[in-house]
Formats: C-alpha cells, sequence, structure tokens
C-alpha cells in the first residue's frame, strides 16, 4: 500500500489575481476581465478529489507559512520586503506578469510552506510520496523578482530546506509545466547537487530561455537538460522525452528524491500552451517516475503544482496523476480522453524527434 500526501489549502485560492485580461494588465485597448491565473481552476482539481473519493484515502499534510530564513535561502531581502509591502497595501506587480493582491504575501508564504511540508514528509518517510496542490506557483520566480505569476520559489525553496536540514545533496527536479523552468533552472544552473530538466514548448515563456545549449556551469556544467519541444507536442513526444532522456538522466544521477514541478498546462485544452497532453498520457509520465523513483530512491517522489488553467480539464489530469501515484482508483473516467487521444499527431513527430535526440545527446554527453 503506498501512502500518498496531499498538500491543500483554502487559503491558497484567496490569493487575488484581480481584475485582469488573460495574462496581461488591463486597460484601453484591453477590456478588464479574468486572470488566467484564477481561484476555480485548483479548486476544481481539489473538487474533483473529493467527489471522486480520493482525498479521504491520501494523509492529509498541512500546510505552514515558510519562515523568512527559509524564503531567503533564495530570495534577496529587498525583493521579499517589497512584496510584503505591495501586500500590506494594494497590492502590485511583484516584476513581471506577476499580480500580488492584499494579503497574498502570507498566502506566498504558505505556498512555499505547504512545498516544504510535502517534501518533508516524503524525505521522513512519513509518506511514500507526495502531492502539494498550492498556489501561487514558483518555477519562474527569480532570487530578486517575480515573474509568469510566480512570487515565491517554491520548489527552490524546499530544496534549498532539504539540503540545509535533511543533508541532501542529490536532488532531481523534473518539470514538465508547458513554460520552461527558468527560475527553477537559474537556481541550480552552477550547483552539481541539483539536476535540473524541463520539458516544455520551445520558445513560449519566458521567450530566449529552455534551450538545449543551457547545460549548466561551473561546477554544475551537464547539470541541466532542456527539452524545447515544437508547438503541438503529444503524448508520443512526452512519452519519448521520458524514455529517452528524463529516465536515463535520472539513472545516471541516482538522486535521493524526485521533484515534480507539475503543471498541467500543456495539455490540449490549455490556453496558454499549444500542446496535446492528456490524463492518460500525464498517468503514463507519473508510472514512468514513479518506477525510477522505486529503483532509485525508495519510491520518493514529491510534486508541487504550478500551471495548468484550463478550469474543465486540469481536474482530470490531476486525477489521473495522484491516482497513480497512490495506487487508489476513483473508477471516475476522463470524459475529456477520447477528444484529447483523438487529435492528429499524437504520435512522436520527426520534427519532435529532432529535438529529443538533441536533448539526448546532452545526457549522453554529461549523464552517461
Ligand atoms: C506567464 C505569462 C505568459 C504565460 C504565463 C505562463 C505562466 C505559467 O503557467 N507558467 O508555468
Ligand atoms: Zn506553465
Amino acid at each position: 500500500m503506498t501512502r500518498t500526501g496531499l498538500v491543500y489549502h483554502e487559503l491558497y485560492q484567496w490569493h487575488d489575481t484581480g481584475n485582469h485580461a488573460g495574462f496581461i494588465f488591463p486597460g484601453f485597448p484591453l477590456q478588464p476581465g479574468m486572470h488566467n491565473e484564477h481561484p476555480e481552476t485548483k479548486r476544481r482539481f481539489k473538487n474533483l478529489l473529493d467527489v471522486a473519493g480520493i482525498t479521504e484515502q491520501l494523509t492529509s499534510i498541512k500546510p505552514r507559512h515558510a519562515t523568512l530564513e527559509e524564503i531567503l535561502r533564495f530570495h534577496t531581502p529587498d525583493y521579499v520586503e517589497r512584496v510584503k509591502a505591495m501586500s500590506d497595501a494594494y497590492g502590485g506587480d511583484a516584476g513581471e506578469l506577476t499580480q500580488v493582491g492584499r494579503g497574498s504575501y502570507e498566502i506566498a508564504l504558505l505556498s512555499a510552506g505547504g512545498v516544504i511540508e510535502a517534501l518533508d514528509a516524503v524525505v521522513t518517510g512519513k509518506v511514500d510520496n507526495a502531492y502539494a496542490l498550492v498556489r501561487p506557483p514558483g518555477h519562474h520566480a527569480d532570487a530578486d523578482k517575480g515573474r509568469g505569476f510566480c512570487i515565491f520559489g517554491n520548489l527552490v525553496i524546499a530544496i534549498r530546506h532539504a539540503m540545509a536540514v535533511h543533508g541532501l545533496d542529490r536532488i532531481a527536479v523534473v518539470d514538465w509545466d508547458v513554460h520552461h523552468g527558468n527560475g527553477t533552472e537559474t537556481a541550480f544552473y552552477e550547483d552539481p547537487r541539483v539536476l535540473t530538466i524541463s520539458a516544455h514548448q520551445d520558445n513560449w515563456y519566458p521567450q530566449g530561455r529552455g534551450l538545449v545549449p543551457d547545460v549548466g556551469a561551473g561546477a554544475g556544467e551537464g547539470r541541466n537538460i532542456n527539452v524545447p519541444l515544437p508547438p503541438g507536442s503529444g503524448v508520443g513526444a512526452y512519452e519519448a522525452t521520458f524514455d529517452q532522456v528524463v529516465l536515463p538522466a535520472l539513472h545516471a544521477f541516482k538522486p535521493q528524491l524526485i521533484c515534480v514541478a507539475s503543471g498541467f498546462d500543456a495539455s490540449g485544452f490549455d490556453p496558454l500552451g499549444r500542446m496535446m497532453m492528456h490524463s492518460a498520457g500525464y498517468r503514463a509520465l507519473t508510472a514512468r517516475l514513479m518506477a525510477a523513483a522505486a529503483d532509485l530512491c525508495d519510491g520518493r517522489l514529491m510534486m508541487a503544482h504550478e500551471g495548468g488553467y484550463s478550469p474543465y480539464y486540469v481536474p482530470f489530469c490531476g486525477l489521473a496523476v495522484i491516482e497513480q501515484m497512490s495506487g487508489l482508483r476513483s473508477g471516475i473516467e476522463d470524459p475529456y480522453l477520447a477528444f484529447a487521444a483523438g487529435m492528429a499527431g499524437q504520435d512522436l513527430q520527426p520534427g519532435q524527434a529532432a529535438v529529443i535526440e538533441a536533448a539526448s545527446a546532452v545526457r549522453r554527453k554529461y549523464l552517461p
């Protein structure tokens, strides 16, 4: 029996991204409306776990606020002060496309603290694996700047904590969010203790980042792998990415813990991505990571939630991942699956294979 932990709190949904125009601040000619990163998508994910009867079978992990000491393992004091000041006043932009609402500072601390608690539960053996369904997300945040809806670098902060407190020195991050995991990459670019792998839509966000030749630097050279997949990539491309790049890299690196930056915005229904993943695809990728974790690190796997903007579809991708992690089956079928699976081009296409081969060459060179 696998014990799977879940971090969740209603307060995550009280982070107010405001009256917006998708991902751009409104104002003529942009009519104000919804922000893409709105609370409902993640709340519906949790609601589906609840009505599916899954939540009650998971180990609930209570989030807490990350301490200033923990946040400062990544962020600059100046930046943290700036976010707090904005949050205490009437909000603002933490850097680039990153809404801070009133009170968002404390919620961002709760998000980082939730990921720390999930990691702690896995590392101490309280659970076998864990999913932190947190908000706001973290993988774009820089040390001194919020980016792409991310205020604090939740996973970076949790990994720095794991190194400082648990003494871990080999941690892998697999980022399957459709956007490049630039914040995580930058944080560990020269750090040989952390292997960062990002599979993302080529040159979408942030533009100019996530290229194959970005392999890490100094002592961290060869410890960063990017797989910039062409728009339109489907399950075949993601499975090939995992089989040819991610899994061999993990087996060579031999991490003590595998972390996933889990966005569901590579789905075929996402407004902020142009890929074709679906729930069965995410289930298959999760199975691969679990097999690697079982071989390499006693199954220690933790996921931190990132993006995913289809309020209708994210819950089914999330349910599939958590069913796979826990071995539980709700019996609920994904009503959208046949539509996504039937989209043309789900099989690996030649252009996609070429990118995967280029990333594969990086893996062979540095992690044979
Ligand atoms: C940030 C601005 C445009 C796209 C958006 C991406 C946020 C996200 O889901 N990152 O993983
Ligand atoms: Zn994303």
